[in-house]
């Protein structure tokens, strides 16, 4: 294999980029890696206190697997350690603490994630309680004495909370020591983050630069708009899609999307490598937005999953929303008795998680047997060998029978 030449690279790395500290030192590292066949080590961090990876954790996984892709050494770094401190970066308030057995598990559960995006078996993965954990109070002394609380307050978030009178905690400044630590001891030459951490990278940097180690380079990236086309991306604003999400979940979501968020979503979430649905999707977006949605939504399917899925997905919603029939297969469920009340039956089949939640739905006018909208609350199904096709909501559906 002919290895790329530095431009080369450097076309594929810099893309979209939102900063890189700096250009001029990767390319310098670039090319004495070039010149000595030896990789170069990119590093890339997650705490693991939410286990659910969403879209916007691709960003820079995605990244990741370019440095993969063009020879380099990913490290993936699980914060098990730092989850403990909680990274005030962009917080207002202190990140609730998690227990040291709650992080490894999470941590577990990330890198199986992370592993639809990165290739597992270049990954290298390291859990940095390993060396943190094993600092002692006068390594941490040592550590503090690198750095002043004026710069740790240059940083927006610290700097806002103190002008308000808001608490800091010590162990809120020890954060991004840790992390910069972390960078110490692995010796990386690349740093990669969402631009939330820029502050933390590049205090990586000094400290690397105070260890007499050399810099590493800080590569920050977008943080990714969520579905709502308002908010940063978030499980807990509910604007997420998730990598476990189901590949018709997942269609789904995306063609929910605002028009304006497609060429973002497409620029940073449809791999570089897929460079003839890029321009499709971005020459269509103005003309026919749905169907540049329809093409986005496919390629983000096909790239969790498989273009067969994605295939998949898009038929099963195109019969659900757009010919409204009901999709080939529905789980049956069997009865013994003859009859049922409507709100127990939808208890029963896990459509509704309580009775009065069963009977706001069908108040609400969104329970359909056998495409007839029930509203009356009392109504009683009855249940025969042919079975009936409840619909509950928007997408679910059960078949009963007797
Ligand atoms: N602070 C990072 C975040 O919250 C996670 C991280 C942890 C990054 C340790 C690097 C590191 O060395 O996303």
């Amino acid at each position: 294999m002919r290895f790329p030449t530095v431009k080369e690279q450097l076309d594929i790395i810099t893309a979209n980029v939102v900063e890189l500290i700096s250009v001029g030192e990767l390319e310098q590292k670039l090319l004495h890696s070039l010149k000595t066949g030896v990789p170069l080590k990119v590093k890339l961090g997650a705490d693991p206190s939410r286990p659910d990876l969403h879209l916007g954790h691709s960003v820079v996984l995605r990244k990741l697997r370019e440095f993969q892709d063009l020879g380099h050494e990913a490290i993936l770094i699980i914060g098990d350690f730092t989850a403990m401190i909680g990274d005030p970066s962009g917080k207002s308030k202190t990140r609730p603490q998690l227990s040291a057995k709650e992080a490894r598990e999470n941590g577990e559960s990330y890198f199986e994630q992370a592993s639809k995006i990165l290739d597992p078996d270049k990954t290298t993965i390291c859990y940095n309680s390993d060396w943190l954990g094993a600092m002692k109070f006068a390594d941490i002394i040592r550590l503090s004495s690198h750095y002043t609380v004026a710069r740790m307050l240059e940083r927006d978030d610290f700097e806002r909370r103190y002008r308000s009178n808001e608490p800091i905690s010590i162990h809120e400044f020890l954060y991004p020591l840790a992390q910069g630590m972390d960078s110490v001891h692995l010796k990386n030459d690349i740093e990669l983050g969402g631009t939330d951490q820029k502050f933390n990278l590049l205090v990586g940097r000094d400290l690397q630069r105070e260890y007499g180690i050399p810099p590493q380079v800080c590569i920050t990236m977008e943080l990714l708009v969520g579905s709502d086309g308002k908010e940063k991306m978030s499980k807990s604003l509910g604007n997420a899609i998730c990598f476990n999400d189901p590949p018709s979940e997942m269609y789904g979501k995306v063609l929910s999307i605002p028009d304006p968020l497609i060429e973002t979503w497409c620029r940073l979430l449809v791999p570089q490598t897929e460079r003839a649905a890029t321009s499709a999707i971005l020459e269509q977006r103005e003309t026919d937005p749905r169907s540049a949605k329809r093409a986005l939504a496919r390629e983000i399917v096909a790239s969790y999953y498989s273009r067969s899925a994605a295939a998949d997905a898009e038929t099963h919603f195109d019969q659900l929303f757009v010919h409204k029939k009901a999709p080939d297969h529905i789980e049956l469920f069997l009865f013994e008795e003859q009859s049922l009340p409507l709100i127990d039956l939808l208890v029963t089949l896990g459509a509704a998680p309580s009775k009065s939640e069963a009977r706001r739905m069908i108040q609400q006018n969104s329970i359909l047997v056998d495409e007839r909208k029930i509203s009356e609350i009392h109504e009683k199904i009855d249940l025969d060998i042919e079975p009936k096709i409840i619909k509950a909501g928007k997408r679910r559906f059960f078949k009963v029978a007797a």
